[in-house]
């Protein structure tokens, strides 16, 4: 009986692992959305997920934005042309920036399952948005294919 507890225990742990996927986000001068870009920029995950942040231009960093992730999630702060990751521990919408060009909308947004908190992120990233200079309407086309 021991036994086949440890054994079910076992299994449970290796599917777990199995089933945690990773994302690379690459940080790029020039992309599919324009310049100065996360690519791809929406990613969709689930709890457990791994984001792997790389720069491959130089000039960029990845970090979450303050007040625009989910309620006591793990936020990220990655150093310039370094690369950062993030294993996603709640649920929701995260959003993040490159802090150099965050005028030229370089952000990116992750979501972990359901977007739960979509409609708070779409309010309180207003003000992201108006620091804005060019891709005003960037972030809020990024959020809105989270419907
Ligand atoms: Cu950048």
């Amino acid at each position: 009986m021991k036994l086949k507890s440890l054994i079910v225990a076992v299994l449970m742990l290796a599917t777990s692992v199995v089933m945690a996927a990773e994302y690379t986000v690459e940080m790029k001068n020039n992309g599919v959305d324009g310049s100065m870009v996360f690519e791809p920029a929406v990613v969709r995950a689930e709890v457990g997920d791994t984001i792997h942040f790389v720069p491959t231009a130089m000039g960029h960093n990845a970090q979450t934005v303050k007040g625009l992730v989910p309620e006591g999630a793990t936020t990220w702060k990655g150093k310039m042309n370094k690369p950062v990751s993030v294993t996603l521990d709640k649920e929701g919408v995260y959003v993040y920036k490159c802090r150099p060009h965050t005028v030229m909308a370089m952000v990116g947004v992750v979501v972990a399952g359901n977007a739960v908190n979509l409609e708070q992120i779409k309010a309180d990233s207003a003000a992201l948005s108006g620091k804005f200079v060019t891709n005003k309407d960037r972030l809020t086309s990024y959020l809105d294919q989270l419907k």
